[in-house]
């Protein structure tokens, strides 16, 4: 139990210096398979290095993302004063920090010379999407990293971020076996019948039975019972 305590403070005191990266807002987070939006995302985060030396601040979507990212506008500024930080390399869509080959990242270089140390930050970016098609209900995903001049690496990830369902119909062909299943037990239903036939009659009710299922369903079953009846009929006039 110490143990793992202690684990959990050296993993909270990690992320001092740039850190408490805390979306704030996401626009357009639940989204139909295959559509097209525009979606803003808010963030904050503490710490930020104003040293004039350029900080990187990245946004990384899942790698189905990649060629489906569009990138619009982004402004930062220091929560408390409202004064702008400027931006120094416009955004990019680059491979990003996992490194894995795939551009699936926004990527932002921001500089702020201020006669302070460090800002705490507000981002705002709006950027378009191209949602994966998917066949059922798919959730992705959101990290946000930032690469500090100064005081060292920040980063979080917003589980399940974006939400993305299916839109196809689905029960039509549910309908269809439901037909199916109605005939068969019109099948049974006349074995029933004629079933019963035979419990009240004995002997000859064996061979009606017989050509009964024989002949199918329907008709053929009917006739076959009145057939049986006429001929009961006619044993009864003979005894
Ligand atoms: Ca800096
Ligand atoms: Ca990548």
């Amino acid at each position: 139990m110490g143990v793992l305590l202690i684990a959990i403070g050296v993993a909270t005191s990690g992320v001092v210096a740039a850190s408490g990266i805390t979306v704030t807002e996401l626009t357009n987070e639940d989204v139909q398979s295959g559509q097209s939006a525009t979606h803003t995302l808010s963030f904050e985060a503490d710490g930020v290095s104003a040293d004039g030396t350029a900080d990187a601040v990245y946004v990384e979507f899942p790698n189905a993302y990649a060629d489906n990212l569009s990138f619009s506008t982004v402004s930062f500024v220091n929560r408390s004063s409202g004064a702008t930080i400027p931006v120094s390399s416009s955004t990019n869509i680059v491979d990003g920090p996992d490194g894995d080959g795939v551009r699936e990242t926004l990527r932002t270089k921001v500089s702020h010379d201020a006669d302070y140390a460090t800002d705490d930050i507000s981002a705002t970016y709006e950027f378009g999407l191209s949602h994966p098609a998917v066949m059922e209900t798919t959730q992705y995903d959101v990290s946000i990293e930032i690469v500090d001049s100064e005081t060292g690496n920040a980063s979080t990830t917003v589980q399940d971020a974006i939400t993305v369902r299916p839109t196809g119909v689905e029960t039509t062909t549910d309908g269809d076996d439901g037909m199916g299943s109605e005939t068969e037990t019109d099948g049974m239903g006349s074995e029933t019948d004629t079933n019963g036939m035979d419990g009240d009659d004995g002997e000859t009710a064996g061979d009606t039975s017989e050509s009964g299922s024989g002949s199918g369903p329907g008709f053929g079953a009917v006739a076959a019972i009145l057939a049986f009846i006429s001929s009961v009929a006619l044993l009864v006039r003979r005894s």
